[in-house]
This record gives structure tokens, sequence and C-alpha cells, in this order.
């Protein structure tokens, strides 16, 4: 199962300095959360380091209950390449995660895209330098 697919962003970079808005509405029928991490650890199972303070949906490994909204923001004030992912039991490690790039500069390109099939649904992200 390529749940990969659950993810759908569409694109995935930000220029460092850029304050990271993230609505992530859960569509599914299952708890799921989004936490960015380094790119290393993207598929690894239980509690990872996160990226950037702040850059969590609370409580990720019990997750996003169905038909929840979780609101964060961050700051990505780090270039390099990372990984939102699903800290939810096996769902990193089955795949459920995807890129997200930190720039030196251009401009900021990330949209989540609507959800897949029953999927949860990272809505909307909106940047500020
Ligand atoms: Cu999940």
């Amino acid at each position: 199962m390529d749940t990969r697919l659950f993810w759908k962003l569409t694109c995935r970079c930000v220029p460092k300095g850029y304050k990271v808005k993230v609505v992530f509405t859960n569509k599914s029928s299952f708890p799921h959360s989004a936490v960015f991490t380094s790119f290393a650890d993207k598929s690894s199972e239980g509690t990872h380091q996160i990226a950037f303070p702040g850059a969590s949906s609370p409580s990720p490994v019990a997750g996003t209950a169905p038909g929840e909204t979780a609101r964060f923001s961050f700051k990505a004030n780090k270039v390099g390449t990372y990984a939102v992912i699903c800290e939810v039991g096996h769902h990193a490690d089955a795949g459920m995660w995807d890129v997200f790039k930190v720039t030196k500069s251009s401009k900021p390109s990330i949209k989540f895209a609507a959800a897949v099939a029953a999927a949860p649904s990272p809505t909307a992200a909106a940047y500020t330098p």
C-alpha cells in the first residue's frame, strides 16, 4: 500500500526563515498526525525528533481524531531536506511520509492538495516571511 498517496503534497519547498502555517484536517476514519522531522528518519517507527520548534500536530503518536483539525505553525529556520510523517502506529514505516525542503531562496511553493480516498488531508499551508 503506497500511503504516500495520502499526503498529496504537490510542492514541498519553502525558503529559509519563512513561517509555515499548517491546517491539518483528518478526513479519514482513523487517527493520523503530521510531524516535520529529518528525512533520514522518515520511515522509522515511533516518535521522531521534530525538525523545527512547533512543527508537529498535537499528540502525534495518538494522532488527530477523524473529522478533527489541528493547526500549528513553525519557522523554517534551517536549510535542508526534511520529511513530514505520521507518527500513529506503523504509518510512517508503512510509507506515510512525504518530502519537505527548506531552500536558501526562491519563492515558497508548498501546497497541500485535497485528500484522496480515506486519507488525512493537510488542506492548507500559508507562509509569511
Ligand atoms: Cu497516519
